[in-house]
Parts: structure tokens; sequence; C-alpha cells
């Protein structure tokens, strides 16, 4: 369970935080709060300002650090807590509360008595859409054909769809897989983890912060299993690959409270609790001003599956090949303007041995379009192809 990442005046009183933060993951009980108490937390961290930066690096009127804010998908509200709207504030709030527990505003969730207020906020009026089009993009093959499927997420229905890989990085017709529902999951990723030789989806329940692996049957995703207990709403960017070189398919992803790059080694299994081992460091301290991570399989043609990532600072695409033992150093692969990237999938789409992608280009909360991207397998990408036909 990664450590709570926020809080000013908390920080102030770690010491009694821990009592609280105990009480909740006992009691187990949906999170969340009436506007009401989130207007008391707001009186004490911030006088009611919910618009205030002070140059302290935590914004508005719950005084979010800007790692969590962007690490509960604040920034598809607006790019820092402060720019956005009192509601927009406290949707992303119930979700830290949700993943951290009331701890993570230290006295001032204990004296408005966060822990203990189960009410929904916003109990007649569904949370504004994030992303339009598709979300979620991941890639694997999910109807038994050998060839690399797109996944993603409709938003508007919240339902899953397979589009079949040609073989060659174009699509053909989707389907639907897995059962609706799919808005309320994140980070989803894929590998064939239990080394059935079908791939198996993984993604992280939003309201509970649970683990589940969707797996794979052929032609679609059977019933999914728990494989990992709460505390996952504290991890983001999930991406899957072997990263230990013991030939077993691992998730990886970055602690938002550290900013430290974690991996979950692979067990070959998909037996609940017990397909991840107990997780390790790879990278030290700083991912967080890293996002898009994601795994194409092996991009440099040395035999091991490697990562990539964009940059948020400067927009920059880095490939960080992997050693067999984590990830090397990195090696900047595209120059900026990945920042309008909005999502990314990676997978061998061609079939040529070497890692691809495929990343949809929108503005926030726009629908956007659909690129190919070849690996050349000297560790780059090719020119870009769209494909799709618009609504991404
Ligand atoms: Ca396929
Ligand atoms: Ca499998
Ligand atoms: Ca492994
Ligand atoms: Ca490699």
């Amino acid at each position: 369970m990664p450590a709570s990442a926020r809080i000013r005046k908390g920080l102030l009183v770690a010491a009694v935080a821990p009592v609280a933060v105990l009480s909740i993951f006992n009691c187990g009980s949906a999170q969340a709060a009436s506007v009401a108490t989130w207007d008391k937390v707001a009186h004490c961290e911030s006088t009611d300002d919910w618009h205030i930066n002070t140059g302290n690096g935590y914004f508005g009127g719950l005084q979010i650090l800007q790692s969590t804010w962007e690490g509960y998908g604040g920034k598809a509200y607006a790019p820092r807590a402060d720019l956005a709207t009192k509601e927009q504030q406290i949707r992303i709030a119930e979700k830290i509360l949700a993943g951290q527990g009331a701890g993570a505003w230290g006295t001032c969730g204990a004296s408005a008595g966060l822990a203990y207020d189960h009410a929904d906020p916003f109990p007649d009026k569904p949370a504004e859409p994030v992303d339009a089009g598709m979300t979620s993009l991941t890639a694997g093959d999910f109807n038994g054909d050998g060839k690399k499927d797109l996944v993603a997420v409709e938003v508007s229905t919240g339902k899953l769809f397979s589009y079949a890989g040609q073989g060659n990085g174009r699509l053909g017709d989707r389907v639907e897989i897995g059962r609706g529902g799919w808005n309320g999951l994140k980070d989803l990723t894929s590998a064939d983890f239990d080394k059935d030789g079908k791939d198996d989806l993984v993604a992280t329940e939003t309201g509970t912060g649970k683990l589940f692996l969707y797996k794979g049957n052929g032609h679609g995703l059977g019933d999914r299993v728990e494989i990992g207990r709460g505390g996952w709403n504290g991890l983001k960017d999930l991406f899957a690959g072997d990263f230990n070189g013991d030939g077993k398919k691992d998730v990886g992803a970055t602690e938002i409270s550290t900013g430290k790059l974690v991996l979950y080694p692979g067990t070959g299994t998909s037996d609940g609790l017990r397909a991840l081992g107990d997780r390790v460091e790879i990278g030290d301290g700083g991912w967080n001003g890293m996002n898009k991570l994601v795994s194409p399989g092996d991009l440099d043609k040395d035999g091991k599956d490697d990562l990539i990532a964009n940059e948020i600072g400067t927009g920059k695409l880095f490939l960080y090949s992997g050693s067999g033992n984590g990830v090397k150093s990195r090696v900047e692969i595209g120059r900026g303007g990945w920042n309008g990237i909005s999502d990314i999938a990676g997978a061998d789409f061609n079939g040529d041995g070497i890692g691809d992608m495929a990343a949809v280009e929108s503005e926030p909360g726009s629908e956007g379009k659909l690129y190919f991207y070849p690996g050349t397998g000297t560790g780059r990408f090719g020119d870009r192809v769209e494909i799709g036909n618009g609504g991404w």
C-alpha cells in the first residue's frame, strides 16, 4: 500500500494520521463524502479558496499535490487542481479518498469527519467524460488468430471493444468483448500472464483500488480474478512485459507517492493473489514526470521486452531498453509533440518480431485520430500512418 501522497497541514501531524488510515482499511466500506464534508476539508486546507496557488506545490481548495492530481486523472479536467472547478476537484478528491483513505488529508480530513461520511457528493449527476471517443488503449490477440488486436473502452457507453488486427498494422471490424462497466476500470494492460497461449488483460478497478486479471479465452475475455488487493489507485501507468528475464510477463507501474518505477513479477499463472510476486523497485523517483508508459514488446531486437514513456515537461518520447533485470538508461526516440498523444498501446502489430505502437492524437476532451507507428528494429519508430476512421 503506497503511503499517502499529499497534505500540507497533514504533513505536520503525520504521527496521528496512521490511526485514521488503519480504521478505514479495516472497515472496508466504500469511500465517498458529501459536498458539505468536502467544504469542511477545504475550509481547513485553504480557507475556502478553491483556486488557491501559493507556490507550495499543493493546489486548489483541497490542496492536492500535482503528481497526485495527475495520477488520479485530474489533467483530464485541468492542468492543475486550482485551475479546475470545485466539482472537478471534489471528483478527483473522491478518487484519492478511495485510493488512500481520509488520512491523505491528515488533521483536516479528521476534523471534517471525512472517514465517516460515505455519501455520494453528486448522486444525480454523472461525471463529465474525461476523454472523448475511445480510451484506455491496450493490445493483444483476443480472437485467437495470432495477430495482435487493439482494445479500447468506448467512453460514451463503457463498453470494451477489440479491433481485429490484420497483421499489417491495419485494423478490421470491432467486436465487443467483456461485459460493460469499463469506465470504472483504468490502466488496462495486456499480455499472456498465465502462459496458456492466449493474451489476458489486467486493469485497476477505480472504485476499490483492486487489480483484476481478465483471462483471455481465444474469442474474448472470460471471468476476472482479483490479483491485487486494494491500493492500486496509488499506482499509475501500468505496463506489461517480461522485465526480469524469467520468461513470465510482469506488471510494472509508477508509484504516485514516491515517483518510483516498480515491478510486480508475474508467476506465470492466473492464480488469484498468487499471480504476482513481491514487488521490486526498478527505477528511482522521478517517474511522476513521465506518462503513457507502455511496453511494445521488443523494440531494439535484443530479445528483451522494452519500455517507452513520454516526458511530460518536454513532450519527448524515450526508450528504456529492457535489461533482463529492470530497464537500462533511457534514449530519446521522439523529439517533442508527444504531449498531444492521449493514448498509446504497444505490440508487434505487423508480425515482424519488432514492437510497434498505436496511438491516438487528440485535444483534451475531444475525439482524435488513431495512428500506427511501425518499429524499425533500431529502437525507434518509422513514419506513422493514420489507421481507423475517426471517432478515437
Ligand atoms: Ca487477433
Ligand atoms: Ca493467458
Ligand atoms: Ca518476468
Ligand atoms: Ca529489447
